[in-house]
């Protein structure tokens, strides 16, 4: 039986709480192992560890060092491609074509950008007149903030979780990762790389657990964390924050998204579909950045649903590994029935399913997995719950519009603002409409299209702060100011 230890000081340990929870493939529902909970002592544990760290080997390496090891942590991450690869499709069920394209490349790639960004950065630098005529020079010098809580989704693992480990470690601090209760495996699994390359003990901890009364509550509430940087649902961000509230720790929160996109007349029609196609549909819609709301000129409206709906109707579930497989199962049972809800409100609403709204036949053996069939939409209201609110399935809601001023006002009547995609071919619109979303990620005839040094952030409930390249030093460092009078 395969058994998810937490990782704390540089080794795998059960742990003494006595609570452990079951793994579950949400592919076919079988049983991958169990998972062991943390208790108030293994946080404090991990916590106390990643404290002694950061005034150990850890806090005196140069950066240079420093940077250099984080580098070999992504080539160890390469080298064990395959072993992060069906780990992390046994915890989701996503196709290995998806896995093997996103999640693991990108969880190598965020330590080697962030090492990079390190290493090339300088801060800033201020000769000032004084009134002896002397002069005096003021610089910026960073610091590691400290203990940095890093609390995960399961949605890409360690994409997401490596997303924030990197600027953790690369500018210094330490980190103790709460990975999702649904997806153990690849931050349990980034222990041993950590050892491999020789990370000195105490800079990775990983305790596993679930939110509140449990491990993701006690390391977020503990009173040594310095900082917490958190990616999941905007209410649960909102716990976090509050959480944070007391001793004053600084948060970074990437939130939940309802994320529009539109698809002007103009458009060249066969991109903006395919894009749509993946942007709905990738990661059986469970990407915080996908589009659950689709606003379509109307001229050419018809045309758009049929092609849409041609693409849903093509997306096929099947296990991991097939060649074919196009889409997965959503994470879990009590994730479905989530969007089944939202799937019966749409009917009840008096929506046009215009495909899917339901659970596919699939054969005997995937028959107790979470599978679901992708959806469209359209005749619903604006005010609708179906788009107003965060479904994180694979669907979306198709409404067309007359003029860009009302295409513009419908995408930004939300209380979320992550992340847009507008499809034209006029550069003028492109950049005109670009400039007026609410968002804090705007793709124009792309989706999902990444450069790791740029900002990645919402805005509105979509979150706090801005992570990638540079500005990530804004949170995972404490930038002091030193004036020298000459
Ligand atoms: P979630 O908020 O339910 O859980 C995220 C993590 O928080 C889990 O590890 C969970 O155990 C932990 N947690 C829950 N309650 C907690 C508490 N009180 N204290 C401390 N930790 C707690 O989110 P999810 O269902 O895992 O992920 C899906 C959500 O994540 C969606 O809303 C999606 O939009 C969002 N998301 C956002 C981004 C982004 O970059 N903005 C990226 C991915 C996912
Ligand atoms: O690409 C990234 O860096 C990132 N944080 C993606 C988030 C996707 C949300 O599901």
């Amino acid at each position: 039986m395969r058994e998810f230890k937490h990782f704390i000081d540089g080794e795998f340990t059960t742990g003494s709480s006595g609570r452990s929870f079951d793994n579950i493939s949400p592919v076919d529902g079988s049983f991958i192992g169990i998972i062991h909970e943390a208790g108030q002592a293994e946080v404090h544990a991990a916590v106390a560890a990643a404290q002694a760290a950061l005034s150990g080997p850890w806090g005196k390496m140069s950066i240079a060092e420093r940077t250099d090891i984080l580098s070999r942590v992504a080539d160890e991450i390469n080298r064990r491609f395959d072993e992060f690869l069906a780990a992390e499709v046994a915890d989701t069920g996503k196709p290995v074509s998806l896995a093997s394209h996103l999640d693991i490349p990108r969880g190598a790639a965020n330590f080697k950008m962030f090492a990079d960004v390190v290493r090339t950065s300088s801060t800033e630098f201020f000769p000032m007149p004084t009134p002896d005529g002397t002069g005096a020079l003021n610089y910026g010098l960073r610091k590691p903030k400290g203990v940095i809580a890093v609390i995960c989704p399961w949605n890409l693992p360690l994409l997401l979780m490596t997303w924030k480990v990197g600027p953790a470690l690369a500018c210094g601090n330490t980190v103790v990762v709460k990975p999702s209760e649904e997806t153990p495996a690849t931050a349990t699994l980034l222990g041993e790389v950590m050892n491999t390359v020789g990370i000195p003990k105490g800079v990775y901890n990983v305790v596993h657990g679930l939110g509140p009364d449990s491990a993701g509550e006690y390391l977020t509430r503990h009173p040594l964390v310095n900082g917490i940087t958190f990616t999941g649902e905007t209410g649960t961000g909102e716990t976090i924050m509050r959480q944070a509230a007391t001793g004053v720790r600084n948060v970074s929160l990437e939130l939940g998204g309802k994320n529009p996109a539109i698809v002007f007349a103009d458009c060249d029609l066969d991109k903006a579909i395919e894009g749509t196609t993946r942007s709905v549909f990738a990661n059986c819609g469970q990407v915080c950045l996908g589009t659950e709301r689709v606003y379509v000129e109307r001229g050419i409206f018809g045309t758009f649903v049929e092609h849409l709906k041609r693409a849903a109707e093509s997306q096929r579930p099947g296990r991991p590994a097939e060649p074919k497989t196009k889409i997965g199962p959503l994470i879990s049972l009590q994730h479905r029935e989530k969007v089944l809800a939202f799937y019966r409100l749409a009917k009840a609403e008096g929506a046009t399913v215009v495909t899917g709204g339901g659970i596919p036949d699939m054969p005997a053996d995937l028959a107790m997995g979470t599978w679901i069939e992708p959806t469209i939409w359209t005749g619903l209201p604006e005010s609708s719950a179906i788009i107003r609110d965060e479904i994180f399935g694979p669907c979306c809601h198709i409404q067309p519009f007359d003029t860009e001023a009302e295409a513009i006002a419908m995408a930004n009547a939300t209380r979320y603002g992550l992340a847009c995609s507008i499809w034209t071919e006029n550069l003028s619109r492109a950049h005109r409409v670009a400039a007026r979303m609410d968002v804090g990620l705007c793709w124009v005839n792309s989706w999902f299209l990444r450069d790791l040094r740029t900002p990645f952030g919402g805005s509105k409930q979509s979150g706090i702060g801005r992570e990638g390249g540079i500005h990530s030093f804004e949170f995972y460092t404490e930038l002091s100011n030193i004036c020298v009078k000459l």
